[in-house]
């Protein structure tokens, strides 16, 4: 494997922390971002219920663990200079929270501005142009160390806090995300950012979150609780790693390669089923929103929320 080389520039640990955000466009060289494009298109198989593969949930197409088919995309996201400026901006050692592969298949209404809670500091590594056509990611600067509680919609969601738009001037105070392929976006979780509504589809990008070793309990296991394999003696080790496994059966779908989830035959027929079902599932959810955010917007006018 080739050498991949990077240079952050120095001060960047400083920026990241005063902002919350720093873009680094183009610095990925186009070689490197070649080589990951290739070793995910082998993976980059449809498959409906197969968290392993790659899935489809609205306007994304997702891989979930993109450790699983790009060695090139890994060594990336574990470079040193990156980890440096992750340990840097922690006061601690990173580690990798979660690995992913997202690519916008559709054009995309607008995510409202907000924060996604946690301690995480996300990196996007873009795999081809960045602009407001194909979706611009929007921050505004230092936010990530105020306090929004009074700023929130009172929305309950898991891992994201909505805040009220009118309060943020993204015009003035806001950094965008531009830039050729190999554009690098690192944001901390915390700081508000919306994504304007976009017109072109195909954004692609890898999704990687690092986290303070302290919190690595909010971790992907990206091994899979293969961990596990790690503690048994030599002699035992032997008998589960070996070379040669790639020509068998595999738990992930990779080009022509047989999947377990072959073996349970999962007639097409079936497969659009489940596909058909969660559609229901997810639009009952959206419907169950909507009504939230209508009640919620008719108590507003009112007076009786307080904001
Ligand atoms: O895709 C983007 O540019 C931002 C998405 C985002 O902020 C989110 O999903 O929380
Ligand atoms: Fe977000």
């Amino acid at each position: 494997m080739k050498r991949i080389k990077m240079n952050i520039p120095t001060l960047s640990v400083e920026a990241l922390t005063r902002d919350g955000v720093l873009v680094l466009p183009s610095l990925l060289s186009s070689g490197a971002i070649e080589t990951i494009k290739s070793e995910i298109e082998k993976f980059d198989h449809i498959t409906f219920n197969d968290r392993i593969g790659s899935l489809v949930i609205s306007e994304n197409k997702w891989i979930d663990n993109l450790a699983l088919c790009s060695e090139t995309a890994t060594n990336v996201v574990l470079h040193r200079s990156l980890l440096n400026l992750a340990d840097g901006y922690f006061g601690q050692k990173a580690v990798l929270g979660s690995f992913r592969y997202q690519k916008k298949i559709k054009p995309h209404k607008a995510i409202p501005p907000h924060s996604d809670k946690g301690p995480g500091l996300v990196i996007f590594i873009f795999l081809n142009r960045v602009d407001r056509s194909t979706g611009a990611t929007r921050f505004i600067k230092g936010s990530h160390v105020e306090d929004i509680e009074k700023m929130k919609l009172p929305f309950r969601h898991v891992d994201t806090d909505y805040v009220r738009p009118d309060l943020y001037d993204f015009d003035s105070f806001g950094v965008e995300v531009a830039g050729g392929a190999g554009t690098i976006l690192i944001f901390s979780q915390k700081i508000i950012h919306d994504l304007p509504a976009f017109i072109r589809p195909g954004r692609e990008l890898v999704w990687a979150t690092y986290y303070p070793q302290s919190d690595s309990s909010l971790c992907d296991d990206l091994l899979f609780n293969r961990n596990a394999l790690m503690m048994l003696s030599e002699e035992q080790r032997s008998r589960v790693l070996f070379q040669g496994v790639a020509k068998g059966v595999t738990f992930t779908k990779m080009g022509e390669k047989t999947s377990i989830t072959d073996s349970y035959n999962i007639s097409t027929l079936r497969r659009i089923f489940y596909l058909a079902r969660y559609a229901v599932f997810m639009i009952s959810n959206r419907v169950t929103e909507f009504w939230a955010i209508v009640r919620y917007r008719q108590r507003g006018m009112r007076g009786n929320v307080e904001l």
